[in-house]
């Protein structure tokens, strides 16, 4: 594997306000290139703004003012966003940058020289809006197919690039490269596309008469290129200028370009074809991710519902930037369409992050001030328990699974797991009890090393939140006296030395209250969430036959879809060892049917098979969560279907 790893965000209109959409790619970029640096590859990590075209021209032109004062005005809230967002991109982009023209401009030259430029009439249906064509096919009733305003019938001449030529050996570049394009559904998307149609040629430039503000063709004076072909060509044109020397040879092909969904086919047909054109190797992942909206609705501005993600973190306060870096990359698989809302934030906020992850980190903090002084304790050399043992194993384990699922950009899958870890030490404390050893003087040995491994498990755990929550990574890691140290973006931890003080600071994450309106202060108390040191005893007890009865077993979806009409309850088919069977439960306000199949869950086996809106349910999967499922219990790694669960 090259020791390089290029990632790219799109570069985003600077016309629009930052919203989480924008906000979404860049993060996710963000923890690929921190994870990245972090495992000491060579990152390069570009991000920056696309700045010509008709609608940048028409709002400069409606400000009235040049629409280089318009790019310059705009440009600094995106900087600060990603600022505030504490996002590592090592350069900006900006396509109105003198030197980014001039390679767009030599490429221009070049494909002319080829001949794979030419100029020929066209005659179609405009649509002024999103400054394309569309072909009669496309058209009903003289309307946008896009965005459904009245088309013009426009006849010009333009240059036009031979993509059509191409569209074979793209077709054998996707098929022989399995991770060209991912997920597996956009691959096939762009593969049936281009295998059922005719792949026709691009035009590559604008009339100056129509369009202006565009970089100008160096073979014709009359026109501008349009500003698609300006804008792909940045992602080599930053390594020309960005980066020292020679970086093209260094960082290109890119490791991954990631894209939202609605650019999929710019990417992955447009920049494909053009790079093959200029003998250039394709990059070697495009990655399309899922789309956000807000409060199941669609985001625009005549909604009035684009979400900035500046007021998000301004409401949650000093940890916002964490709590929103989390919610955007744990809430949906990377991939699927996701919704966006308070609610959901604030629900993940309370569980994961103040009752998961802080109060772990603040009961470990609580005992070691307690029971040894304020300093971390010495290993043991004792023989290990059981107990310790599967710390030990479950700690490395899934810490290595953790890497796979960065690596594949399964960032919900990583956290998920991340979260098993924070499960795991609970329950270590829990069943160890330090409480009790505290008590009893000849334990000291013991009390030690129990505490000693789970300070152990979250040193192994910080650098694997980093890249995702790098202020809490850093503040955990400081609590724990860890010393952790930046260097150039990069968080190295000093280790654990017995003996070293600890610094409990303020909690890393608050409750928040769920009742109150928008704008108020949300934090319920800033000093100290629900803090549980020892777990609370239950109010009703069972004993063990009774528990016996239950009959709980391991089922692998098989296959899974929505029962129509409900919001709620999806339909699962699913394999319990030699047997099939039908579940309906009620998890679809949480679950998409694509993000069960395959997973293996656990069933109630055994109880009487009742009918749910008219669909028959034999058994019942087990989730965590009251009115409101929080999580299905899913297993980390495949056991055989049918497997008992006790
Ligand atoms: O398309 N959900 O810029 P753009 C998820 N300039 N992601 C979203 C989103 C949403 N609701 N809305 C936007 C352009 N995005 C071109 C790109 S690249 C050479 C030129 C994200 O400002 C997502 O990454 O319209 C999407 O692809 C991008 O913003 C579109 O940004």
């Amino acid at each position: 594997m090259s020791n390089t790893f290029y990632i790219t965000t799109p570069i985003y209109y600077v016309n629009d306000v930052p919203h989480i959409g924008h906000a979404y790619t860049t993060i996710a970029a963000d923890v690929l290139a921190r994870y990245w640096r972090l495992r000491g590859r060579d990152v390069f990590f570009l991000t920056g703004l696309d700045e010509h075209g008709q609608k940048v021209q028409q709002a400069a032109a409606k400000a009235g003012i040049d629409p280089q004062a318009h790019c310059d005005r705009l440009a600094p809230q995106f900087e600060q966003l990603w600022n505030r967002l504490n996002i590592s991109n090592d350069a900006f982009i900006r396509t109105t940058e003198p030197r980014h023209k001039g390679v767009v401009q030599r490429y221009l030259q070049e494909l002319f020289n080829k001949q794979l430029i030419y100029k020929d009439t066209y005659t179609g249906w405009y649509c002024t809006f999103d400054e394309r064509f569309w072909t009669e096919k496309d058209v009903t009733d003289g309307l946008c197919p896009d965005c459904k305003r009245p088309l013009e019938r426009l006849s010009e001449s333009n240059y036009f690039f031979k993509m059509g030529q191409y569209q074979e050996r793209l077709i054998e570049h996707i098929k022989t490269h399995k991770n060209f394009i991912r997920p597996p559904s956009r691959r096939n998307e762009v593969l049936g596309f281009l295998q059922t149609q005719k792949l026709g040629d691009l035009s590559i430039s604008r009339p100056k008469s129509r369009l202006s503000w565009g970089i100008e063709l160096p073979f014709d004076k009359d026109y501008v290129t349009y500003v698609w072909f300006d804008a792909l060509v940045n992602y080599v044109s930053a390594l020309e200028y960005k980066t020292p020397q020679p970086s093209l040879d260094r960082y290109w092909p890119a490791s991954v370009h990631l894209v939202g969904k609605d650019i999929l086919t710019t990417h992955a047909v447009y920049w494909s074809t053009i790079l093959m054109a200029l003998n250039l190797p394709l990059p070697e992942t495009i990655f399309a991710h899922g789309w956000w909206t807000v409060n199941g609705e669609k985001m625009s501005k005549s909604r009035g519902n684009v979400v900035d993600p500046n007021a998000v973190v301004d409401e949650f306060g000093e940890f916002g930037v964490d709590a929103f870096r989390y919610f955007l990359m744990r809430e949906v698989p990377f991939g699927q369409d996701g919704d966006f809302s308070r609610e959901a934030l604030i629900g993940r906020v309370n569980s994961d992050l103040a009752d998961g992850l802080g109060n772990l980190v603040s009961r470990t903090l609580t005992m070691i001030e307690r029971f040894t002084q304020g300093r971390i304790p010495p290993p043991s050399d004792a023989a290990e328990s059981d107990l310790d043992a599967q710390l030990t194993q479950s700690t490395g384990e899934l810490m290595a699974f953790v890497m796979d699922h960065i690596e594949q950009l399964r960032f919900n899958r990583a956290l998920e797991t991340m979260w098993e870890l924070i499960q795991r030490c609970d329950q270590y404390i829990d069943k160890t009890a330090p409480w009790t050893l505290a008590k009893k003087s000849e334990d000291n040995a013991r009390l030690h090393a129990v505490l000693h491994r789970v300070v152990k498990a979250l040193e192994l755990l910080i650098p694997l939140l980093y890249p995702i929550m790098p202020q809490t990574a850093e503040s955990m890691a400081s609590q724990l006296g860890l010393s952790p140290q930046i260097y150039g973006r990069r968080m190295v931890l000093q280790g654990l030395v017995p003996g070293r003080e600890i610094a409990k600071g303020k909690p890393l994450f608050p409750r928040i209250d769920h009742r109150k309106t928008q704008g108020d202060s949300h934090v319920t108390d800033s000093s100290s969430p629900t803090e549980t040191l020892q777990p609370s005893s239950a109010t009703t007890q069972i004993t063990l036959e009774e528990f016996q009865k239950v009959h709980l077993k391991t089922a692998k979806v098989l296959s899974a879809e929505r029962v129509p009409r409900s919001e709620k309850l999806i339909k699962l088919q699913v394999d319990l060892g030699g047997e099939q069977r039908q579940v309906v439960a009620g998890i679809g306000k949480k679950y998409t049917p694509e993000e069960l199949i395959g997973r293996t869950v656990v069933l109630v086996a055994n109880l009487k098979p009742a009918k749910l809106m008219g669909v028959e349910s034999q058994g019942m999967v087990l989730a965590a969560g009251d009115a409101d499922v929080l999580e299905v219990l899913i297993l980390q790694r495949d056991v055989p279907p049918g497997t008992k669960v006790k």
